[in-house]
């Protein structure tokens, strides 16, 4: 039997970012220079595969310091930690290395600057979340207030409305933190903050792309982890802008065949933590099932790169 004619718009950027390349090469550098094990505070990037390769190798994952031991190397997730965690590791004379994005970073230098200029701050973000727990924990416990929606901004309670700055999360979608700025902003004209937000460069690539082929799919997969924002964000943001199926998947047997049924095109993408391997996969089992022509859309050419220390040394 000949198989259906498929159209698979193949998103670009997708996958790996910068900052998620530059932290597995870390815990990767770690188990070549201290060998095994390397303990790891929290999922490196949110993905299980990338965990699991990395715990083949040697790597331990724990969600709390308290679980390593003092005579092992640490490493920090990309997403950033609060300041009491290499606080408690330097404590302790733990070998500890920091995989935080270089762009977290310096958003936790905004929010520390801020804070020191007398400002009050305020966080765009989803509660829980280990990016939102880093940043507002660069700051003591109570100083930094947290908004996930519009709504949120009419009920927050601040020290003083002509002395706040916001910092917010990089992996947020694009519209819905604009129309929480503008919801502070109207609320706290005084309110000083980022010339947008601080959603980054990939994140905003990501949706783009997204956004670009949503409406000419019938379906969308975004290749990504539950757990992982971002890739959250990019099913959304397809939702929104007009596919009537977008769903997450961790990899090619997640693919629910029967929601499929009938469709001529599909939309292809994946988060900031997901591996190529697993794009591949999914193509190849709609290769498996259909005559598949892939047309690439490209709505911005990536080259960013971070620096990964080439000797991996301890914090003095
Ligand atoms: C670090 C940061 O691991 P992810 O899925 O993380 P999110 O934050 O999207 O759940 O993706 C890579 C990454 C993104 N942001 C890592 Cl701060
Ligand atoms: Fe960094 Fe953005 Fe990736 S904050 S880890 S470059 S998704």
């Amino acid at each position: 039997m000949s198989k259906p004619p498929l159209t698979l718009y193949l998103a670009a950027p997708r996958g790996f970012c910068a900052g998620v390349d530059r932290a597995i090469k870390i815990v990767e550098m770690a188990l070549q220079k201290w060998g095994a094990p390397v303990y790891v505070r929290h999922e490196i990037v949110h993905n299980k595969f990338v965990v699991d390769g990395l715990r083949d190798k040697g790597a331990v994952f724990v969600e709390d310091l308290k679980d390593c031991p003092e005579d092992r190397p640490v490493i920090f997730s990309a997403h950033g930690v609060p300041k009491s965690v290499p606080a408690e590791a330097a404590q302790r004379q733990m070998v500890y290395v920091d995989a935080t994005c270089p762009l977290v970073s310096k958003v936790h230098i905004e929010a520390q600057r801020h804070s020191e200029n007398g400002l009050q701050m305020v966080m765009i973000g989803h509660a829980g979340h280990p990016e939102t727990i880093g940043t507002m924990g660069q700051l003591p416990e109570g100083e930094v207030v947290l908004v996930e929606t519009p709504e949120d901004v009419a009920k927050i309670e601040v020290r003083n409305p002509d002395k706040l700055a916001y910092v917010t999360q990089t992996t947020l979608s694009i519209d819905d933190t604009a129309d929480i700025v503008a919801a502070l902003q109207a609320r706290f004209p005084a309110i000083v903050g980022p010339h947008k937000e601080d959603i980054c460069y990939a994140t905003t690539n990501r949706q783009e792309a997204v956004k670009a082929m949503a409406q000419n799919c019938d379906a969308m997969l975004v290749v990504g982890a539950p757990n992982s924002s971002n890739s959250r964000r990019l099913v959304e943001v397809g939702a929104k802008a007009g596919c009537r199926y977008s769903q997450l998947v961790q990899r090619a047997d997640n693919i629910d065949w029967r929601a499929l049924e009938g469709i001529t095109s599909i939309g292809i993408t994946a988060g900031a933590s997901a591996p190529e391997v697993l794009v591949n996969e999914v193509i190849d089992a709609f290769r498996a099932r259909y005559e598949v022509t892939v047309e690439t859309v490209q709505t911005a050419v990536e080259n960013v790169e971070f620096k990964v220390p080439r000797v991996l040394r301890a914090p003095a």
